[in-house]
């Protein structure tokens, strides 16, 4: 049976996505990310201390593109063996996890769990953010998926990124509705119904415990945010 330790964000749901849409069996445990992720136990999966992580008969996979592509390659689907669309498939799933995740990720830490402390800080992730869209809007001319005809993992990858851009507070300034070929795909992508059971899996912690989950995960300032660590 394959083991997900996981929680209801978009590196965690790409992958119950995949689960999904590969018809595979798995069992969720949820990581509540206060804290739960720098546990011994956790810390010995992934020294990284950041789920996804997922276990195939004792055998642990850590970030989620790697997840994915382990998958694909288990099941033999989703992900193109044909050199070239194989590459073109790894390429997206690339700007995914090199692009689109950081950079959306630090807005939203900027523009949510550090409630706009810094805007100068916040503009420059906000303005890249909205570069990358483009660069995906781009992407998507004349094609369906992100890296061709058929739907692969690299889609899986972005899903959760966008669904979350439809749904969080911050993201309401972001100019989704205009990317027309963003929004078309995001209307394929959508409907697949493996890919709305997906967004379910984990259900998010109440919205309170959540939140506090994602601010005390918030790493990167050093001494600044261990004081506002101790302080909340
Ligand atoms: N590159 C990693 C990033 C994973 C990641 O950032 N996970 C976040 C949740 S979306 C996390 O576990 N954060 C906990 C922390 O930073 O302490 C991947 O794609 O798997």
């Amino acid at each position: 049976m394959l083991e997900l330790y996981t929680d209801a964000t978009p590196n965690g749901l790409k992958i119950s996505i995949a689960l999904e849409e590969m018809g595979l069996e798995y069992n969720v445990h949820q990581v509540f990310l206060g804290g739960d992720q720098s546990t011994p136990e956790f810390t010995a999966m992934n020294p990284n201390q950041k789920i996804p992580v997922l276990v195939d008969d004792g055998y642990v996979v850590t970030e989620s593109g790697a997840i994915l592509q382990y998958l694909a390659e288990k099941t033999g689907k989703f992900l193109p063996t044909e050199p070239k669309a194989r590459s073109a498939t790894i390429e997206a799933l690339m700007f995914q996890m090199a692009s689109i995740g950081p950079m959306f990720g630090q807005y939203l830490v900027f523009a949510a769990a550090w409630g706009n402390e810094f805007p100068k800080i916040t503009d420059r992730y906000f303005t890249e953010t909205c570069r990358i869209l483009d660069v995906l809007n781009t992407r998507l001319e004349n094609r369906d998926y992100l890296a061709g005809d058929e739907y692969t993992i690299a889609d899986m990858a972005v899903a959760p990124w966008i669904h979350l851009c439809h749904i969080h507070p911050a993201t309401q300034n972001l100019p989704l509705s205009q990317h027309k070929n963003l929004s078309a795909w995001w209307s394929r992508v959508s409907s697949r119904p493996a890919v709305q059971k997906g967004l379910t899996v984990p259900e998010p912690f109440p919205a309170e415990k959540q939140f506090q989950g994602f601010k005390r995960a918030v790493v990167g300032l050093g001494d600044i945010h261990k004081q506002k660590q101790a302080a909340a």
